[in-house]
């Protein structure tokens, strides 16, 4: 699974990539700073049902720090979008390409308003983040609908004489967008379009196509960064203009630093936590002294950075990812070599049995016989659809 870092240039949208991927992107106050995507690896928190046991786990790919797992997410951060970057301008196509494989969209904004579309700095509360939200939309959409576009009057003609499925059709041209067929097969059913007749549709409605196959395929959540620099009303209101889509305040500069500070042992502070405290204030400079207290006064205005809450929203809330976790002893909840609950897995929520099978081995998937619950120790069968926090052994034959 891989979450797309996209936005104006500028906004912070590289600070928010390193303060989750602890990395040393670039960044500075001037647009396109970032030339090429940078790829990371964050992580997301769930609560370990080791806890549930009493025995500690032996955490494999996902650490586990005090009853918390850290389920790792794969993170791409884009150079900066400006309009008309689907046909070209500022970095254009380029970079959109680089998205292709992203699940969904964080769109980091600049709350402050002290940015221009291009990224350039203007006073702050000059320029309104809700316009970035509307455009970036647009930009996102002319792009797909390019993508699809492609030769599409002559090859639709072969739908239209040789028979072939309109889905298969349409699910080739958008290869390596990352989109579920059944996700796609659900857009058509939604959106009116002349089935039989794929040869004859406008621009108009590959737009409309590429909209809604975007609504329904990369769900978005908006970080209005920056925060320190702007108001509560002005969250809301950005909330209100462009609601459905969710709005997390972030200050990813202030993330930045609370994590840089913890692993130079400088603080305790837990990604996410409302509160951080200095270890031997004798150890800090009057700048990091200072630097602390700025994001003291962050935190309590606004709770917590939000990068974390940013990250683990979209994760859980958007995408309906849940945490599996595969065992191969369903009562001690052990692998093959003893260790108790070895891996976490990020998957779609009421994910199958078997389709967890096949994501720990082909081979499992392809010989699976039941599974079963590791908390009532009932047969599960292939369809059986896993809750959150799942701990399943699988069966199979040998
Ligand atoms: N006040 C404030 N400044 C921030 C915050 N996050 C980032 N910045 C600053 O914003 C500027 C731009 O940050 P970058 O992370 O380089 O922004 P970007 O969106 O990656 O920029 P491009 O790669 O040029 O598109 C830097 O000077 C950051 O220090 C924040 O939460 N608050
Ligand atoms: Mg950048």
């Amino acid at each position: 699974m891989e979450v797309g870092i996209v936005g104006k240039p500028n906004v912070g949208k590289s600070t928010f990539f390193n303060a989750l991927t602890l990395l040393d992107a670039p960044m500075a106050p001037y647009p396109f700073t970032t030339l090429a995507p940078n790829r990371g690896v964050a992580a997301v928190r769930a609560p370990c049902p080791h806890t549930e046991k009493g025995t500690p786990c032996t955490a494999g790919n996902a650490k586990c720090v005090d009853g918390t797992r850290w389920i790792p997410v794969n993170l791409v951060d884009v150079p900066g979008l400006v309009p008309g970057a689907h046909a070209g301008k500022g970095l254009g196509h380029k970079f959109l390409d680089d998205l292709r494989a992203a699940d969904g969209f964080v769109q980091v904004v600049d709350l402050s308003g002290a940015t221009d579309a291009e990224g350039r700095i203007d006073a702050p509360g000059a320029h309104d983040p809700a316009e970035e939200v509307g455009w970036l939309e647009e930009e996102l959409v002319a792009w797909t609908a390019e993508i699809l576009g492609r030769d599409f009057t002559r090859q639709a003609r072969s739908v239209e004489l040789e028979g072939r499925k309109l889905e298969e059709f349409l699910a080739e041209r958008l290869t390596g967008l990352s989109i579920p067929p059944t996700t796609l097969a659900a857009v058509l059913r939604t959106t009116a379009v002349d089935r039989l007749h794929p040869a004859h549709w406008t621009t108009a409605v590959l737009v409309r196509l590429s909209r809604e196959l975007l609504r329904a395929a990369k769900p978005r959540l908006v970080a209005a960064n920056k925060c320190d620099r702007a108001s509560k009303d002005r969250e809301g209101t950005l909330a209100g203009e462009i609601a459905p889509i969710p709005v997390v305040p972030t200050a990813a500069d202030a993330e930045l630093t609370l994590r840089r500070a913890a692993r130079a042992g400088l603080i305790d502070y837990r990604p996410g936590d409302a509160v951080f405290t200095e270890k031997d204030p004798g150890r800090l400079s009057t700048a990091q002294a200072k630097a602390l207290d700025g994001i003291r006064g962050i935190l309590a205005t606004w709770g917590t950075t939000g990068v974390q809450p940013a990250l683990e929203r979209m994760v859980f809330e958007r995408l309906g990812m849940i945490v599996v976790y595969p065992v191969e002893d369903e009562t001690r909840w052990t692998d093959g070599r003893g260790r108790v609950l070895p891996d976490a897995l990020l998957v779609p929520a009421e994910t199958p049995a078997r389709a967890v099978a096949y994501r720990v081995h082909t081979d499992l998937g392809e010989n699976f016989i039941r599974a079963i619950d590791g908390r009532t120790h009932r047969a599960l069968a292939a369809d059986h659809p896993l809750g959150p926090n799942a701990v399943v052994r699988i069966v199979a034959r040998k």
